[in-house]
């Protein structure tokens, strides 16, 4: 077998956004040698690999296939020694994160566009994550990008494809191949950070649980471990097959697109916990009966009950949010003695402090949650932890979030997103308060008094590295705080993101939306969004 090296052109768009590389589908299926740019740019980046291990997979959306194909022949070229690939070609985000880190890998390669729809006329996306197991930090993507501006050439073997659908050793060239059971070491680490004796108990005694798996990757996970490991019944996991197309829809855990998982949860006779995944398995959403558990109060009831699970007994020393998600968690870890961090919107900016022992629990309003288990948001492992806390407290969904409310008041929180816009309107928008926030502390707007306004920034207490503009914050008298950000993520257009919160401590019972309505309206007005979108209203409302 012989390495060809391939004459190719530069493209200017190679930047990695939030969480990897996201194009439209036929970008990367028309444009020739998008992909090996891409990943040929990793390789300049990190020089030889000298035979160190890598690990490969993705959530099995259409492309992921032949992309698999492309980058083995393309690490064979590059001097990789061995390669730890899904069976299939399938990893969710974090058991890839978990691979790296039990096989000491220099790094790994995950396809995926994460809760963005696929198929030809859908999305298609690669993350590089590095050898803590973790996204590739903004320095790295940084230079990834650098090399993908000046690149030339890259190398690949000329090689048949490989058969990826049984477990078992291989060789490519003068690389090893090694095809792995997607769940196995997966399972072996979550059941030693749970009870799962207990949880198994729970599902004995006839508790009822609904996953949705939404045609994504995490459907063989949620079968082996709910299924096979803890006696959920077998009817517990809907659309567990993972679909190259996610059945036509979008694999996003949210109260929009989990349609029918949220009407059951709704109806008579609800189970008593539903949850979702999104596509590589690294968000979750968690339901009880006829209540929606909003992510950054998820995150800051795992926070506080901690203690429930074998695995975080005792040791919680810190915790971290993304910026945007809600302060509810600020509450657990002033009660609690713990060390907060408020990080820029991303996994990524969690990295350092997981690895430097800061902080043990981290999480993000965009339905993530996680821990030092390993260095990706986790939507299996929420779903467990929710499920060990049910075990152990012998009480319901509703009970425990309402005596959360009850301790430390409710953090009414709402996102609205304004979608597809043009590139200039958004930044339009944001580039217009940044402007104004030196004048805006001291103005009263809607009925309540700005008190502060900044452009977030975040200097990494570990590196000391410093990242810049991520997203206006402004807080408000009455509790209330708005926050204005792009998405980072998004394949068409603009996305503008508004979050919006209010803490409040008399009135817990009531709905969000009317909760927040001044609040919102306030959002609005300063930032004049019917005027600047041409929008009555928001695209989409979690
Ligand atoms: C979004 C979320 C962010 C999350 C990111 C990747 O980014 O807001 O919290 O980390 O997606 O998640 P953005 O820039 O569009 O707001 V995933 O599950 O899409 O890898
Ligand atoms: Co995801």
């Amino acid at each position: 077998m012989a390495i060809r090296i391939v004459a190719t052109e530069p493209y200017p768009d190679q930047r990695p956004g939030t969480s990897g590389l996201r194009r439209k589908t036929r970008v990367f299926e028309t444009r020739p040698h998008y992909l090996e740019n891409f990943v040929q740019s990793v390789f300049d980046w990190l020089g030889d690999p000298g035979g160190c291990t890598f690990v490969l997979g993705g959530d099995g959306r259409y492309f992921n296939d032949r992309a698999i194909q492309i980058l083995l022949r393309m690490m064979a070229a590059n001097g990789v020694g061995r390669v730890l690939v899904g069976r299939d070609g399938l990893l969710s985000t974090p058991a890839a994160s978990h691979l790296i880190r039990k096989y000491g890998a220099r790094g790994g390669f995950i396809l995926t566009a994460s809760h963005n729809p696929g198929g030809p006329e859908g999305d298609f996306g690669i993350k590089y994550n590095i050898e803590n197991g973790g996204p590739a930090p903004a320095g790295v993507t940084e230079a990834i990008f650098a090399r993908s501006r000046r690149i030339t050439r890259f190398r690949v073997l000329e090689a048949p494809d490989l058969d990826l659908s049984t477990p078992g050793e291989t060789r490519l060239g003068g690389m090893r191949v090694t095809v792995l059971d997607p769940v196995a070491d997966y399972a072996e680490l979550l059941a030693g950070l749970f009870d799962f004796d207990a949880i198994r108990v729970l599902f004995a005694g006839g508790f009822r649980f609904l996953f949705d798996a939404m045609h994504g990757v995490t459907g063989p996970y949620a079968r082996r471990i709910f299924v096979e490991m803890l006696g959920a019944p077998a009817d517990s996991v809907l659309r567990g097959d993972p679909r190259p197309d996610f059945g036509g829809l979008h694999p996003d855990p949210n109260l929009a697109r989990c349609r029918d998982l949220v009407a059951r949860m709704n109806g008579p006779g609800a189970p008593d916990l539903g949850a979702a995944a999104d596509g590589d398995g690294d968000r979750n959403m968690i339901l009880g009966p006829g209540l929606f558990v909003t992510p950054c109060d998820s995150l800051a009831l795992l926070a506080d009950r901690a203690d429930l699970a074998p695995g975080y007994r005792g040791r919680l020393t810190g915790v971290a949010r993304s910026m945007p998600t809600s302060r509810a968690l600020d509450r657990v870890a002033a009660a609690r003695g713990l060390a907060l961090f408020e990080t820029p919107t991303g996994w990524k900016y969690f990295g350092d402090l997981l690895d430097a022992g800061r902080i043990q629990l981290c999480g993000e309003e965009s339905f993530g949650t996680g821990s030092d288990h390993l260095r990706e948001k986790d939507g299996i492992w929420a779903v467990l932890f929710w499920l060990q806390m049910l075990a152990a407290r012998g009480t319901g969904v509703r009970e425990l979030v309402h005596d959360h409310w009850c301790r430390f008041g409710r953090d009414y929180y709402t996102r609205h997103d304004y979608e597809r816009l043009d590139p200039a309107v958004g930044e339009g928008i944001l580039e217009d308060l940044r402007r104004r926030l030196p004048a805006l502390p001291g103005t009263g707007i809607g009925g309540a008094r700005v008190t502060a306004a900044d452009d977030f920034a975040y200097r990494d207490p570990i590196d000391g590295s410093l990242s810049e503009h991520q997203g206006i914050r402004l807080l408000f008298d009455d509790g209330s705080r708005i926050v204005y950000r792009l998405s980072g993520t998004g394949t068409e257009g603009a996305t503008l993101r508004v979050y919006m919160e209010r803490h409040e401590t008399r009135e817990l019972f009531a709905d969000t939306q009317e909760m927040l309505a001044p609040v919102i309206a306030r959002g609005r007005e300063i930032a004049d969004l019917p005027g600047r979108t041409g929008r009555r209203a928001p695209d989409v409302v979690t």
